[in-house]
């Protein structure tokens, strides 16, 4: 793992301009080779059926059903300011994409700050502040996707049927609104829990920040999956066609562990900007010929 760009601590580069300080961030990042979106931090997640949603818990995770995925890879870490900058000094040469791209500012969020100067402030805590179709955006400037609602979910719980990502325990592996996690109140830089990384070794599927997946909302869509799936497990969803929210999975600083099980769903429309959802990345992975 790179230091530099899981760095945990605050740098101090404090009087210097908010411009410069950041590139001076980015010259550094450019002579490590690591940083969270790396080749080697997208995690491969084999092709199979895995087991959807919980009978024992929320109404619209009901029921339990098998779904059948092809191989796909996931990133490791939640995407970070480090990161989510590079994208957006990029739509510099447009005014209208860098302001439409740009992260909310939380002025009365300290810890979490405004923007451009929490890039380098907080270079690998997660991206917050930035809607669905930001996240949407810089995952297509990447070559990638977010995560399909099932993506996301066999990622967190593997072929187990665990209820949070490291077992069926309600441990404090993760940033939640508790305050015996560490980080009381605050965002915790990604990467932070490693007792908390799921069966395939993804981490902070549980709490920090909610993520953006592709998937529409629907209450039913795991019912409907069921009765599909009572014939033949469904290939690939991609969640119903139409909807007016996007799925969110994980929980987040803010919530309690309840919320942070790997079949909890939540939902915001889409150009909601909170400074408590952020999103990783999903990529399909290649297909081999023989
Ligand atoms: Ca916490
Ligand atoms: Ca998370």
């Amino acid at each position: 793992m790179n230091t530099f760009c899981l760095n945990r601590k605050r740098n101090s580069y404090c009087n210097i301009t908010q411009l410069s300080l950041v590139t001076l961030l980015f010259s550094l990042c450019a002579f490590t080779t690591v940083c969270a979106q790396g080749a080697e931090n997208m995690i491969l997640i084999p092709a199979g059926t895995f087991t959807m949603g919980s009978d024992s818990r929320a109404a619209d995770e009901k029921p339990k059903h098998k779904v059948y995925l092809d191989a796909y890879h996931i990133s490791r870490y939640e995407v970070t300011n480090a990161e989510y900058y590079e994208f957006w000094k990029l739509q510099a040469a447009s005014p209208e994409k860098v302001s439409q791209h740009t992260p909310e500012n939380f002025t009365h969020l300290p810890q979490i700050g405004d923007w451009p100067a929490r890039a380098a402030q907080f270079p690998n805590y997660p991206i917050v502040g930035i809607s669905w179709h930001d996240a949407n955006a810089y995952a297509a400037w990447k070559g990638m996707r977010l995560p399909t609602e099932a993506e996301w979910e066999k990622a967190a719980r593997g072929y187990t049927d665990r209820i949070w990502p490291w077992g069926n325990a309600m441990e404090p592996h993760a940033n939640t609104a508790a305050n015996d996690d560490g980080y009381e109140n605050r965002l915790a830089p990604v990467g932070s829990f490693p007792k908390g990384k799921s069966y395939y070794g993804v981490m902070d599927m549980a709490g920090n920040v909610w993520e953006w997946t592709a998937d529409w909302y629907s209450d039913v869509y795991y019912w409907s999956s069921s009765q599909a799936a009572a014939k033949r497990p469904k290939k690939n969803p991609t969640g119903p066609a139409v909807g007016s929210w996007r799925v969110l999975r994980g929980g987040s600083w803010m919530d309690n562990i309840a919320r942070c099980s790997t079949t909890f769903r939540f939902y915001l429309y889409p150009n909601l900007k909170t400074s408590f959802v952020g999103f990783r990345l999903a990529k399909t992975a290649e297909k081999i010929s023989k």
